[in-house]
């Protein structure tokens, strides 16, 4: 009998310490930044886009019209935008700055002024 209690006892503690475990871990993961990305002949919008450094980002690119690229090398990120697709990418800014994007698929005349920059705040 007394052994029962022990055991129900320790059941009732490491349900509790799980559950405070588990609590724990969501106040400690950090709110990602969402930012949606259109592209379409010859632009992105937004054209700027403003995040901060150590905080995760999410890029949800979609296109407009055609196939699109989305090339940053100062921050190694690359996406294919594709039309009636939406294309992600996370990542979280390691250093502050300003990294110019552009599109790494030939998409016309414009294609090479097709740019946009992303400024990295500490
Ligand atoms: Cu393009």
């Amino acid at each position: 009998m007394r052994l029962k209690r022990r055991a129900v006892f320790a059941v009732r503690l490491a349900a509790i310490v799980l559950v405070v475990i588990f609590i724990g871990s969501f106040s400690v993961a950090q709110e990602k930044q969402v930012i949606k990305v259109t592209a379409k002949k010859f632009e992105y919008s937004p054209s700027t886009i403003t995040v901060k450094k150590g905080v995760p980002v999410v890029l949800e690119f979609t296109s407009l019209d055609r196939l699109h690229g989305f090339d940053c090398p100062g921050l190694g990120i690359r996406s294919d935008i594709n039309p009636g697709k939406t294309n992600t990418v996370e990542f979280t800014p390691q250093k502050a700055g300003t990294f110019e994007f552009h599109c790494d698929n030939f998409c016309g005349t414009g294609h090479d002024k097709m740019r946009g920059t992303i400024v990295v705040t500490e």
